[in-house]
Parts: structure tokens; sequence; C-alpha cells
């Protein structure tokens, strides 16, 4: 598509979307950016903070309100589209609102984006897959089945579906692009890597879920929302993109490399009760982006990457101290 010059980002709120406004603002310089957000407990103002207002206007409301969308979407060149109830554990403890946000939300969304003829890009989840074996060296690709395991996935898979059959019947204008584990600032301390990171800085032991040895595929943020603006602006309509940066770890590396890089002796941590259902391994394939849009991810070095993001959480005390009790006394509640 042309360059757009108005862009609506619904979720901007929460950790990837904020990252992405942040890179939109910082590197396009003519476009503006109006963020949709419900402000749920992942929500946050202060993750936009420092941003020109000149450019940046912030909608509090929520994508499931069809009449709020008709207001706010009108106008815009594109949407792309972070908003979702993000986390697993949460949804096993109650799925009521993932499917609200996740697929009834992205309904709302794309039949907006049909009625006002405005190009759609859907963020997902390499989840939507399922898990690979440990043993197994393969990687999803954007033909790979869907096999949902979770709550929150089956909701992911859900919503790309919508987006598919909203681009075939209604000839939406969109694309879809599915990523692998994004760490980076401003992620919630519900989050594996925030959690380990800020349960050290607070003197108490992270927790590892099971055996520690599940797999994840690791991607900076900054990575992601460089891929998503290239698939925006220059992706094939119709098309699925794969966004990962052959980052696989398992849960047991990261937390020990994290008790390194924080002066912590190697065994300091918790065994806690295993998450029912997890996912073993996920391991995505990126080469389509790569070829198609000469994507390569700049942050390859991992243990650079936790070591800055380590910093960060250590400078920015202010703003996850006020969430770190609530999540901490709901793992406990779990045994987690
Ligand atoms: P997050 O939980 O940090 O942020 C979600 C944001 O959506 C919050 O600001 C929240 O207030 C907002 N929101 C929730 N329900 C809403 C509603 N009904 N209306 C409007 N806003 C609402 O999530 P995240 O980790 O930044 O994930 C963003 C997107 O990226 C999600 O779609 C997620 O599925 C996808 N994704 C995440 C990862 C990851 O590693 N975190 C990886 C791949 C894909
Ligand atoms: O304290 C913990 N200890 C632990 O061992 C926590 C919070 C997690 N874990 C494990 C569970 C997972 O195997 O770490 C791994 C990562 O857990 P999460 O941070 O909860 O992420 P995950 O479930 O892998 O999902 C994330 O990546 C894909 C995002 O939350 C999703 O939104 C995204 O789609």
């Amino acid at each position: 598509m042309v360059h757009p010059q108005a862009l609506l980002v619904t979720g901007g709120a929460g950790f990837i979307g904020s990252n992405f406004v942040r890179y939109v603002l910082q590197h396009h310089h003519d476009v503006h950016v109006t963020v949709l957000d419900a402000l749920t407990y992942a929500g946050n103002r202060d993750n936009l903070s420092g941003l020109p207002d000149s450019r940046l206007r912030f909608v509090h409301g929520d994508i499931c309100d069809a009449a709020l969308l008709d207001q706010v979407v009108p106008g815009q060149d594109a949407i792309v589209h972070f908003a979702a109830e993000s986390h697993n554990d949460a949804g096993i403890a109650n799925a009521e609102p993932f499917m609200q946000t996740n697929v009834i939300g992205t309904m709302r969304l794309v039949e907006a984006a049909v009625r006002h003829d405005v190009r759609f890009h859907h963020i997902s989840t390499d989840e939507v897959y399922g898990d690979l074996a440990l043993a197994d060296t393969s990687r999803f690709t954007e033909t790979s089945p869907y096999r949902p395991s979770s709550p929150y996935a089956a909701s992911k898979a859900a919503s790309d579906h919508i987006v598919r059959a909203w681009h075939r019947t209604h000839g939406l204008r969109a694309t879809i692009s599915n990523c692998s584990n994004n760490y980076g600032p401003y992620q919630h301390v519900e989050k594996f890597i925030p959690r380990t990171i800020t349960n050290i800085l607070d003197g108490k032991r992270p927790k590892l879920y099971g055996n520690g040895l599940n797999v994840r595929d690791w991607i900076h943020v900054d990575d992601h929302s460089r891929a998503v603006w290239e698939i925006l602006t220059r992706g094939r309509i119709g098309q699925t993109y794969l966004v990962g940066a052959q980052g696989e770890h398992s849960n047991i590396e990261v937390l020990r490399l994290l008790l390194q890089l924080m002066g912590q002796p190697h065994d300091a941590f918790d065994w806690v009760k295993d998450r029912p259902g997890h996912d073993l391994r996920y391991a995505l394939d990126a080469s389509k982006l790569q070829r198609e849009l000469q994507w390569k991810p700049c942050h390859t070095d991992f243990e650079q990457g936790l070591r800055e993001i380590v910093c960060w959480y250590a400078a920015h005390e202010s703003w996850w101290r006020p969430m770190k009790d609530a999540v901490e006394s709901v793992c406990a509640s779990r045994g987690q």
C-alpha cells in the first residue's frame, strides 16, 4: 500500500502495541497514530509517555463497541490490530474475556474495516499452530496446520480465521503476521522474563514451571515492530507472514542466564506446578518474510538483549511496582 499517514493501533497501550507506536512515530515523521485501548489491567497510558502529542491521539474504548468504531475508523488509512487478552495462565483460569476481546472484538473490527474500506493488519501468534516435540527439529511455516492447545491460542486461531474469512467473502484488504515470544521494555510483569527479573530485583526466588525444558523462540519487540511495518506497507494482501528470529531457548536456560546476569547462584529459583496443557516447543521459520520483504532481525545477541532488559526493569521500578503484588498473589493462588 502507499505509505499510510493515518494509522489506528488497537491495544496501543499494551506491551507490543506501545513499542510499535513508538517505533512508527520515531521512524516515520509523517504518520499520525490513533491508539484505541480499553486500558484493561494490561494497558497503561504511561507506556506511551514522551511521544509527540501532535501526532498521537489516545481513545479510551473497547474494540467490541461497534458504535465507537464507526467514529474512530473513518478517515484511517490502516488499522493495526494488537488488542487482545494475551496471557495464557489467565485464559486457563477464565476464558470468557479471551473469547469476547480476541474473537468478538476482532469480528467487530473487521466489520468496521469493511464498512469504511480500511486496510487491516492482524497481529497474531505462533501458538495457533500448537506445539512441536522437543526432539523435533522442524519449525512452523505459513502452511502448518492450526492446532491450538490453550484457550488463549484457540481464541487467536479463531481471530485469524475471521480475518481470512472477511478477506475472502467481504474483500477485506488484510494481512496477518504470526510472531514468536517477544521480549523488551514495557512487558507486563505477569510474563516469564519480566516476572523473573522483578522477582530477583525484589529478593524473591523466581519460579520455573514444570521441568523447565519447554522451549520458546524469542524475538526482540523492535524486530517485531519493524516486521509489522514492512508487512503493512509492502506485504501482499491476503497473505500471512511468520515473524521469528531463530531465538530458541529452553525456559531453564533463560532463567539461568538471568540469574547469572543478575549475580545470583544458578540454583536460586523454585520449581513450581506446571501449566495445564503446557506447550512444549515453539519454533518459527520466517524465510517468507526474509525473502519477500528483505526483513532480518537486528537483535541477534540474546544475552545482550537480556542484559539491556534487566537494566530497563532495574531503572523503571516506578513503572512495574504498582502491578507486582497483584501478579504475585494470583500466581501464588495457583501454586506458581
Ligand atoms: P498486552 O496484554 O501487553 O496488551 C494488550 C493491550 O490490549 C492492552 O493495552 C489492553 O488494555 C488492550 N485491550 C485488551 N482488551 C481490549 C479491548 N476489548 N478493547 C481495546 N483494547 C483492549 O499484550 P501484548 O503482549 O502486547 O500482545 C499484543 C498482541 O500481540 C496480541 O494480539 C497478542 O496475541 C500478540 N502476540 C503477543 C506475543 C507476545 O510474546 N507477547 C507474541 C505474538 C503475538
Ligand atoms: O513464572 C513463570 N515461569 C515459567 O516457567 C512464567 C510466568 C512462565 N513460565 C514459562 C511458561 C512458558 O513456557 O515460561 C514460558 C513463557 O511464558 P509466558 O511469558 O507466559 O509466555 P507464553 O505462554 O509462551 O506466551 C507468550 O508468547 C506468545 C505471550 O504471552 C503470548 O501472548 C504470545 O502469543
